[in-house]
């Protein structure tokens, strides 16, 4: 049978692509990848792609069931991200206090400067994608070492494939590896598997060019 399709998740496909945010092509990732697609999230770039975009968490957050007492958005990308989110839970009567780090405090080795609301309770983290899962692991040890407790983290984009230990691929992703391993929840606007969907929605167009290239990537570093 067909996989069911999420709604929510092929909008905001359509909205990335539309934004220029989702792009074809040839890019490394940070893992050194050569993926045949690239999510930009700084490319969603004024006002009102950033508030489309924050209500796309929001309804994604609010949805999951997911519990939590404040947002905390890790430098850079998602502060603005963890910002426009909390204005957006706001809005849908769900006000809740919201912090983010420096960056260059860690460098002093000072372990990282917290602006914003006390950061305290249940903390979800707002960040724009995972690949690999190296800024998750940073903002879960900035909450734990400010007391708190790293209780979820809400993407965008879930890549859906193999993380790196030591420079090697293991068999499982990020996204379950902070969820099994670290024991948080995880919500994705979309994931890999959703891109696949609307790129195959899109067969015999130019879009539907890129889904073979997508679907080779994921069949090489993609998880289950
Ligand atoms: P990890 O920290 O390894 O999970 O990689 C996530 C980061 O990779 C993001 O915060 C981006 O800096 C970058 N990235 C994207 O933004 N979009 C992508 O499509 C792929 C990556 C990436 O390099 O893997």
């Amino acid at each position: 049978a067909a996989p069911r399709q999420d709604s929510l998740a092929q909008d905001f496909v359509q909205f990335s692509v539309e934004a220029g945010v989702l792009r074809f092509g040839e890019f490394r990732t940070k893992a050194g990848r050569m993926s045949p697609y690239f999510f930009n999230a700084g490319l969603f770039d004024d006002g009102a792609k950033l508030g489309q975009l924050a209500q796309f968490y929001a309804r994604r957050i609010l949805a999951s069931g997911i519990e939590f007492d404040m947002l905390f958005g890790p430098a850079y990308k998602g502060i603005p991200l963890a910002a426009a989110v909390a204005i957006e839970l706001a809005r849908d009567g769900r006000n809740v206090p919201y912090a983010y780090n420096r960056k260059e405090a860690k460098d002093h080795g000072e372990g990282g400067t917290l602006v914003g609301a006390p950061v305290r309770g249940r903390v979800l983290i707002v960040d724009d994608v995972m690949s690999a899962g190296t800024a998750a692991r940073e903002s879960i040890a900035l909450i734990r070492a400010a007391g708190a407790t790293p209780h979820a983290v809400a993407i965008a984009l879930d890549r859906q494939e193999k993380a790196t230990e030591d420079g090697r691929d293991v068999d499982h992703s990020a996204v379950q590896y902070v969820r099994n391993q670290l024991g948080l929840q995880v919500c994705a606007i979309a994931r890999l598997a959703d891109l696949l969907q609307y790129l195959e929605r899109h067969a015999g167009e130019e879009l539907g060019e890129h889904h073979a290239r997508v679907e080779a990537y994921r069949r090489r570093y993609g998880v289950e």
